[in-house]
């Protein structure tokens, strides 16, 4: 079997960011002006009153102080929440697309690549901004890549799972140069009415290319040990939204243009449920490759919580982790969904040395858990 290695990673990160008292100091104003619009309704116990957010719960219950934006002057307006994009033609790039050829530029760079080399582009992600055509078709032409590409997604996991993908390809032979995408904007996704949920998601987009180690001609390379994937269905993280919503008639309308179809969650279940699952995937994972989690430099687990990233990296070592061995990127860039892993180990990995061993792992909506184990040559 051809070894199969990981040659150069990128990222996309959008210019503005939003810090927590920022998006409180919105959302609170919505909070007062709601109130104050049905204040007698409130009065009447006919309707409940909106509680306040906290800057100080955000950062105690997540570890997020701030996310970069693709708009912050359309998610800070209490009147709007909702980012502002503008409509493109058809013969403009769309939004993802562009995030992906500024990120897969970098990452094809650090592989010392062009994109003629590419001959499979995957865009793996939460939430694609359209049908079809496949964003992953539109990236193959804008960077002027060959062969073929698609779309994936399995939320949060899309990067792990497109990662097995690309090595699945790369060792049956059906592709020399996979170019995997992760365009994530889950503002555009995101209640900014909802106070449980209205901090967790930013926006980026992460880029990673693969090869076979006999093609390669980069001089840093991370050996892909193996691969593990697994899921569990579960409706506490649900995002609705989609093509079938105009048939049913009675959510259009209800809750602004989404139809009020956006994620939603069950934060304390998916804590509970998800940490166990993940710490078990990656001692599974560590067993079948005769490995010791000891034997572990690095973690570059999804960023969703810090205390659950924390307390998985405790099951998986039998002590805790300290920053360096599980680093945290979640305070800067909140929830990046697929993205987050690979910013993490995208940030994260240039002190490491040869033989080194980390372990990439993302978790998310499915539920979908995915471990990849990597070598640097
Ligand atoms: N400000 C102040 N107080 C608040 C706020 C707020 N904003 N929100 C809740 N509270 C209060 C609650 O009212 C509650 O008060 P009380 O105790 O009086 O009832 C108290 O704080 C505790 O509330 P919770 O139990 O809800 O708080 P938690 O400690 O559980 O923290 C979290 C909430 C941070 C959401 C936490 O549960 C968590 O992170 N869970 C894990 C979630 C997770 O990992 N989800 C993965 C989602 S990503 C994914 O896979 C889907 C991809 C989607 C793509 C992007 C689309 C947008």
């Amino acid at each position: 079997m051809p070894t199969i290695v990981i040659t150069g990673t990128g990222l996309f990160t959008p210019a503005e960011s939003v810090s927590n008292e920022a998006l409180v100091e919105s959302f609170n104003t919505f909070v007062q002006r709601y109130n104050d619009a049905h204040a007698s309704e409130i009065e009447a116990g006919e309707c409940e009153a909106l509680a306040p957010s906290s800057a100080e719960f955000i950062e105690a219950a997540s570890g997020i102080r701030r996310r970069y934006v693709v708009d912050r002057e359309g998610i800070l307006d209490p009147e709007r929440m909702v980012p502002r994009l503008r409509e493109r033609s058809d013969e403009e790039p769309g939004v993802l697309c562009e995030m992906s050829v500024h990120a897969a530029r970098e990452a094809l760079e650090a592989a010392g690549r062009t994109p003629a080399d590419v001959d499979c582009v995957i865009a793996a992600c939460s939430n694609l901004e359209r049908a079809y055509p496949a964003v992953a078709i539109e990236v193959q032409d804008a960077l002027g890549c060959g062969g073929y590409a698609y779309d994936m997604n399995v939320a949060c996991s899309s990067a792990t799972f497109g990662i097995q993908n690309a090595a699945n390809a790369l060792q049956a032979g059906t592709a020399r140069c996979v170019l995997l995408v992760n365009p994530e904007v889950c503002t555009g996704h995101l209640d900014f009415r909802d106070r449980d949920s209205h901090f967790i998601f930013g926006d980026a987009c992460t880029a990673v290319v693969l090869e076979r180690s006999d093609d390669a001609v980069a001089d840093e390379r991370w050996e892909i040990l193996g691969t593990r994937l697994s899921t569990q269905f579960s409706n506490n993280i649900r995002n609705d939204f989609g093509f079938l919503n105009r048939t049913s008639g009675s959510h259009a309308g209800s809750r602004g243009d989404s139809g009020g179809r956006l994620f939603r969650q069950q934060g304390r279940k998916v804590f509970k449920e998800v940490v166990p699952m993940v710490a078990a995937l990656i001692t599974d994972h560590l067993d079948q490759l005769g490995l010791a989690a000891a034997d572990v430099s690095r973690f570059w687990l999804h960023q969703a919580n810090l205390a659950m990233n924390q307390l998985i990296a405790r099951r998986v070592l039998g002590r805790d982790a300290d920053e360096k061995q599980a680093p945290v990127i979640l305070d800067e860039f909140a929830n990046t969904s697929s993205a987050g892993s690979v910013i993490c180990f995208h940030r994260h990995r240039a002190d490491l040395g040869s033989g080194d061993v980390g372990i990439l792992c993302s978790f998310g909506a499915g539920y979908s858990a995915g471990s990849v184990a990597l070598r640097k040559h």
